[in-house]
This record gives C-alpha cells, structure tokens and sequence, in this order.
C-alpha cells in the first residue's frame, strides 16, 4: 500500500474530520490545499518558497506533461519529483478533465478520448491504460482514475452514461496500474447534479477497492448550495478510513464548507491564477490591488498575514508592480493568496482539534464579508 489515511480525531461541533495521510515522500495534515502545478511547476514560486508557505503536497497534470515535455523525457529525469526539485508528496490528475475541456478538439469513445493537442493541433488517444502508463511513468504519490466530467448543465441521460463510463475506465485503470506499492490510485465519482446518478457512482466506485476516493463533476459553473447539497448526500457515501478529494475547488469559503461536509483534501488553480491577475484574498475579503483606492495605501495587503509579502511591501508597491505588468507582482501575489490559503487550512484543523469548526466558520465568514 502507498498511503494510509490516518484518522486524528472528529468535530464534536461538525462532524469534520483531522487526519494524516502517509505517503512514500512524507506525510500530510489533513484536510489539506493541494497548489496547482500544472506543467510541473506551480506559476510562479520556486519549490524553496513553496516550502517556506509549508505547502505538504502540490497537484500536477498528466495530460500537459504528456504533450510537453512528454512523461518519457519525465521519467528519464527520474520522475516528476527529481524533474522539478520537489521532494514532498505529488498528486497527479489523470488528465480526464483537461481533455474534456478542449471542446470540439476531443472525441470520446468507449475504448478512450481521441483529442487535439492545444499546442499544435496533432492527434492523440488517452485509454484509462494510457493514463495509468503515464501516471506511473512521472511517479506521483497519488495517481487519479481517467474520468468523464460532464458539463453543467447535462440531461440525466448524458450524465448517466457518462458516469457509467467512469466507472468501466476506474476498473481498467485499476487494472493497468502495476505500481502499487509506490503509488496510490483515487477512483473518481461522478453523477452530476442528479442525486440518484451520484448515489449509483459513489456506490459503483467504492465498489473497487482503492485507497482513496474523489468527488469530481462539482465546481463546474453550478451554483454554490447546489454543490453543498451533492456534498451533503454524497460524501456520507464514501468510506470513512480513507482520504476523500473535492477536485477543483479552491476558494476559502468552498474549502470550509467542504471541510465541514467531510472533505479531506482540495486543489485549485483559484489562488495562483487571481495573483496573476492582480487579486489578493486576506482576512478582510478579496482585494483587488490595481484599484485607484491603493495608490496612497501604505499598509500591508493584510494586515493580519505574516507572509513576506505582507512584512515587506505595501498595497501602493504591488499596486504599481500589477499597473506596470511586472514579474514581482505575479510572484509577491501568488506567494501571499497560496500562503493565506495554506494558513486557512491550518487554522481549519485547529478548530477542528478544539471542536469549534463552525464557530471558525461563522467567524471566518464575518470577516471575510461572506453571507452566513
Ligand atoms: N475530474 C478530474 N479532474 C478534475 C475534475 C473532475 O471532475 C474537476 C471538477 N471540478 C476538477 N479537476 N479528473
Ligand atoms: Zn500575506
């Protein structure tokens, strides 16, 4: 076995969960933020600084490291940890999702996806076998099944074949995954927004004995109570003495509601993506630095992080690094919106070690000028 979920202890106010995964590069607290790393580097940040901000574990994507570089020049590196300097766990997705974003660029048969690179428009076919020949190929701690997410909204009878489908590829990748012992691999639920389709996929991929389980197909344009409401009645239908994973969903008030449902592990491009484009989250809500309100703001971004940005440079400087496009900008924001995600989910575990999440919650809401 490649991981082992150990359970800490359980809100007595909530019902969410403290644990830690152990995995072959080190063990994790959860529930955790996994940064995005897209092409094995999460934009930006240099691994020295992602362990400065205590990131435990970082995300990355078989479909672009497939296309670009390739997994074989991946694994003639050493694999993907040795390649990009990073030495603490990596989880890969299996690439189901980018490939189902490219649009009118994929077809999707039975056997696998046929797509169009977005580089250069060559063809390509990614079976559930060829997903797994990859994953094992960069050798992540956690590997991810090939799924289908269907889009939002889809009829009943798309999101039911569609998840029908996953659940055939999770046995086949199951099948096809030989590395076992180094490499864990999560099955994936599906169903849409449709409560019977999610109940018939978390019960069909639970059925497969795996290490951990995902929850796929949320955070795709629906609104915020509906994915609540599929968490609801979805996660009690995941076993409880293994890691369970929202995929793609980042934003503070998504992670504690999905930490108070039960979620153990989350990832998103949210926080690096908005510091590109000149937005901070702090304590106080979103800030949006080019705004002509912080030209003469001598003030940190968030007077209440500890980050370096926050010690060294104030709103008017990184006003001015967004207003002129420079690097330092993208950089000095990403290090503080990771860094604030990454304290969030500390102060999550804490209150849920006190048995006061939701005191947490409601707190956290106020300030953040979320509606309760
Ligand atoms: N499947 C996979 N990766 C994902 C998703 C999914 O459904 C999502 C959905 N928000 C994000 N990333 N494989
Ligand atoms: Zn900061």
């Amino acid at each position: 076995m490649a991981i082992r979920y150990e359970l800490i202890k359980v809100c007595k106010q909530t019902g969410a969960r403290l644990g830690k995964l152990h995995t072959p590069h080190g063990v994790i607290d959860t529930p955790i933020f996994m940064p995005v790393g897209t092409q094995a580097t999460v934009k930006a940040m240099t691994p020295e600084e992602l362990k400065e901000i205590e990131a435990q574990i970082i995300l990355s994507n078989t479909y672009h490291l497939y296309i670009r570089p390739g997994h074989d020049i991946v694994k003639k590196a050493g694999g993907l940890h040795k390649f990009m300097n990073w030495d603490r766990p990596i989880l890969t997705d299996s690439g189901g999702y980018q490939v189902f974003s490219l649009g009118p660029l994929r077809k999707i048969k039975e056997e696998g996806v046929e797509f169009r690179s977005h580089l250069d428009g060559s063809k390509h076919f990614i079976s559930p076998e060829k997903a797994i020949e990859i994953e094992n190929a960069l050798g992540a701690d956690i590997i991810m099944a090939f799924d289908e997410c269907a889009p939002y909204p889809a009829d009943r009878e798309y999101v039911k074949n569609s998840l029908e489908r996953t659940t055939r590829w999770a046995k086949r990748c199951k099948e096809a995954h030989k590395n076992t012992d180094n490499q864990a691999l999560f099955g994936i639920i599906q169903g849409g927004m449709y409560k019977d389709l999610r109940e018939q996929s978390a019960r069909e991929i639970t059925a497969i004995d795996l290490p951990g389980y995902a929850i796929g197909g949320l955070s795709v344009g629906e609104p915020k109570p509906l994915m609540y409401e599929v968490l609801d009645y979805t996660v009690p239908l995941m076993p409880s003495d293994k890691p369970r994973y929202l995929m793609g969903v980042g934003s503070p008030d998504d992670l504690i509601e999905g930490v108070l449902r039960g979620i153990d592990m989350f990832d998103c491009v949210l926080p690096t993506r908005i510091a590109r484009n000149g937005t901070a989250f702090t304590s106080g809500g979103k800030v949006v630095v080019r705004n002509a309100i912080y030209q003469e703001d001598f003030t940190p971004l968030d007077p209440e992080c500890d980050c370096y940005t926050c010690r060294n440079y104030t709103k008017a400087y990184l006003r001015h690094l967004v207003k002129c496009n420079e690097i330092l900008a993208s950089r000095l924001l990403t290090y503080h919106n990771l860094y604030f995600l990454i304290n969030l989910m500390k102060n999550v575990r804490q209150a849920i070690m006190d048995d006061r999440l939701m005191d947490f919650r409601n707190e956290f809401f106020e300030k953040f000028g979320y509606e309760k």
